[in-house]
């Protein structure tokens, strides 16, 4: 048992991808199911993480543990994949630095502008224009990991067979930005969005069929249409 995660739900991308991480490496790590406005507001818990948010991590050696990629590379350090392939973390100083582009991408542009589209929905002031700001963002976003997958494997770093954001295996790269595609499917990018992109949408499937992956990914039905909050999910007129 390497510790205790704390985060408001298991399917929470920036949870997830640290419960991913550690089923990858055959490690052993209890999910604390914890609201970010209950339980993470109680006295016990800010004298362990002063700024009473979630996702935070609690080793079994004591190590106290906050921001969720922080979290995320600690556990992804703690192993390498069992069958030998290597780290989750980036075999080769380039291959790590590449990983980390990924994983701080997978926050900054798809979990910020997905999460910025739907805010009103939780009650944020709308505003049209922030709206269409996001959009275009999250739709940058996609077609940048559309052409990366479009590239030869070779200028990955990879051998031609491998359909990996970096290297010849899964690492926390993909792991994270799946996350955050997946939630960006789930909540706002329409089918003649994703079908704009095919061959994210190929890398997308091969990770979601990744065998210990596809144990941790809930079906969810997908956005049917673009998500605009003036109109719902409805279809544009
Ligand atoms: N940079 C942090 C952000 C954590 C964060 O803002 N968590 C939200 C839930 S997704 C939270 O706990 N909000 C409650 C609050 O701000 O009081 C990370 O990546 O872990």
């Amino acid at each position: 048992m390497i510790g205790r995660l704390y985060g408001p739900s298991e399917d929470a991308s920036k949870t997830w991808r640290t419960l991913v991480v550690a089923r990858l490496l055959q490690l052993e790590i209890e999910f604390v199911k914890t609201s970010k406005t209950g339980e993470s507001k109680s006295d016990e818990y800010k004298a362990k993480f002063p700024m009473a948010k979630v996702p935070a991590f609690e080793g079994a050696d004591g190590l106290l543990l906050t921001e969720s990629r922080a979290i995320a590379r600690y556990v992804a350090s703690l192993g390498n994949l069992p069958d030998g392939s290597g780290s989750l973390l980036g075999d080769t100083p380039h291959k790590a630095a590449l990983v980390d582009q990924w994983l701080q991408f997978s926050d900054d542009e798809l979990f910020n502008n997905t999460t910025a589209i739907t805010a009103s929905k939780w009650g944020a002031p709308f505003d049209v224009r922030r709206e269409a700001f996001h959009w275009w963002g999250l739709r940058r976003a996609l077609t940048c990991l559309d052409g990366h997958m479009q590239k030869p494997h070779t200028e990955h770093g990879a051998n031609d067979a491998s359909n990996f954001l970096v290297g010849n295996h899964i690492t926390l790269a993909d792991v994270s930005v799946f996350g955050n595609v997946h939630m960006a499917f789930r909540d706002v990018a329409g089918k003649e969005t994703r079908d704009a992109f095919p061959s994210l949408m190929r890398w997308y499937d091969q990770i979601r069929n990744h065998p210990l992956v596809a144990q941790m990914v809930r079906d969810e039905s997908w956005q049917q249409y673009d998500y605009h909050f003036n109109v719902g999910g409805a279809k544009p007129s």
